[in-house]
């Protein structure tokens, strides 16, 4: 059945794609953004290395390619409670979709003033939105995209479960309680920070206002291109590449093309969760054709379709590509190994097949980075957010 869908973040690497397919699939699809990240990419001096168009030349591309429109609406869902209140009221959508958040960890860790945007974009932004969706009492499903990155890092090959632990606690008088419990949170950043927070602003307004909402935990996206994007170049994914927001298997992809060696943190034992662009899509799709019931607990997704160690990954990028591996000191505070294994059998069960590395989608990554090289700024390569002072280059946690 035709859905009215608004998608805030649809300018986004994620949310452009989304709105596409769910225009494709037959809904009613309206974007709201605040161009904020074109900004961002200014101000770094790291614009996308594909040529993003000016919205209105993506949504007449879009016309004309498929015979339908999306509307938009220029909208800061932090600091403009009023209008989104007001597009709500006047949309009534079936479901929201909410990208519209600071996404990038290093940019989070730059300085006080990077913290407290993001914590401030952030929180407000999906704060507003609840208290607009309980005030409005449309029962509008909520799709929000999280992120893997709250559950830690520092896993010792426990299967991440999707949002809740069974526990049992013992009581004084040996009394079992069993409790189910949202997985415990250890951010490793201020963004990663800001999703643990979403994580409790969404129980408390799903118990107390039965808001049926489902938040994805999504592991790194790779990639650029999805079926609809492909149709027009106007409708041309971004690709960022830079140390804050370029994602580490499509840095390494576009490094390769570049001819700079792979920058590997550390010892690249880090283990990660992945997924392709267009998984991403059709997961969102089927999350808003699967929604949770009014009244029952946040539907918490694990949105990844492997895992993979960033060593590993540099050594697959160059042995496809013949690059060279640099091992660099690591800007991040983050474990130097850990192991991770994700369950994701609700997506599973629910019919998704993802596409992993081996399917060989590396190297249309690549004809895309390869196409558009002359476009970036050698000086943006370098990730140069440092988590705490002691990552300064040359010195170690011993120092
Ligand atoms: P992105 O920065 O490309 O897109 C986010 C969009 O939201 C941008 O177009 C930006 O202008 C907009 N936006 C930000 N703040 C806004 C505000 N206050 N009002 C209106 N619009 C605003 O990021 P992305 O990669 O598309 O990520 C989208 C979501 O998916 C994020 O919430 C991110 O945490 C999550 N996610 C992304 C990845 C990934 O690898 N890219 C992985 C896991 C989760
Ligand atoms: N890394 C390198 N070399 C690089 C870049 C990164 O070794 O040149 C390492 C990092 O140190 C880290 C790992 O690769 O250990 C992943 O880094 P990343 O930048 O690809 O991913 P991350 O900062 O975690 O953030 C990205 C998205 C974020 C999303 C998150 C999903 O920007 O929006 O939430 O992936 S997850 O990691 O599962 O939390």
């Amino acid at each position: 059945m035709p859905l009215s869908i608004l998608v805030l973040g649809g300018d986004g690497f994620c949310g452009w794609p989304t709105a596409l397919h769910l225009s494709r699939l037959g809904h009613a699809v309206t974007i709201a953004d605040n161009f904020s990240r074109r900004r961002i990419a200014d101000e770094l001096d790291a614009p996308s290395l594909t040529p993003i168009s000016p919205m209105n030349d993506r949504l007449t591309a879009w016309r004309r390619v498929s015979g339908r429109t999306i509307d938009f609406v220029e909208l800061d869902i932090a600091q403009d409670f009023a209008g989104l209140r007001a597009l709500l009221a006047d949309l009534r959508p079936d479901a929201v979709v909410h990208f519209a958040e600071q996404r990038a960890a290093p940019y989070s860790m730059r300085d006080t003033r990077r913290k407290t945007y993001t914590v401030d974009n952030n929180i407000n932004g999906t704060h507003n939105l609840l208290a607009v969706l309980a005030d409005l009492e449309h029962d509008t499903h909520l799709v929000h995209l999280g992120t893997m990155g709250v559950y830690g890092y520092d896993g010792d090959g426990l299967e991440i479960p999707e949002g809740y632990l069974d526990v049992t606690v013992e009581g004084p008088d040996g009394t079992r309680y069993p409790r189910s419990i949202l997985y415990p949170t250890r951010p490793g950043s201020v963004y990663h920070l800001t999703k643990s927070l979403d994580q409790l602003m969404f129980a408390f307004y799903a118990r107390n206002d039965r808001l049926r909402i489902t938040d994805l935990h999504q592991g790194i996206v790779w990639g650029t291109q999805t079926a609809e994007t492909r149709l027009d170049p106007a409708l041309v994914n971004r690709f960022d590449y830079d140390g804050d927001y370029g994602t580490v298997l499509n840095r390494f992809l576009m490094q390769a093309v570049a001819g700079h060696p792979l920058t590997v943190h550390g010892t690249g034992g880090q283990t990660r969760a992945f997924i392709n662009i267009q998984d991403t899509v059709r997961c969102v799709a089927l999350a808003i054709a699967n929604p949770p019931a009014r009244g029952e607990p946040v539907k918490i997704l694990n949105q990844a379709a492997e895992t993979h160690r960033v060593r590993d990954l540099a050594r697959l990028v160059a042995e496809v590509t013949g690059a060279s591996v640099e091992y660099v000191d690591n800007p991040r505070n983050e474990a130097a190994e850990n192991d991770l294994r994700v369950s994701n059998a609700t997506f599973r069960a629910l019919g998704l097949d993802p596409i992993l590395l081996r399917d060989g989608l590396l190297a249309e990554t690549t004809e895309i980075a390869a196409k558009y090289i002359d476009r970036h700024n050698p000086d943006a390569i370098a990730a140069t957010a440092l988590w705490t002072r002691d990552n300064a280059p040359g010195l170690s946690s011993a120092d």
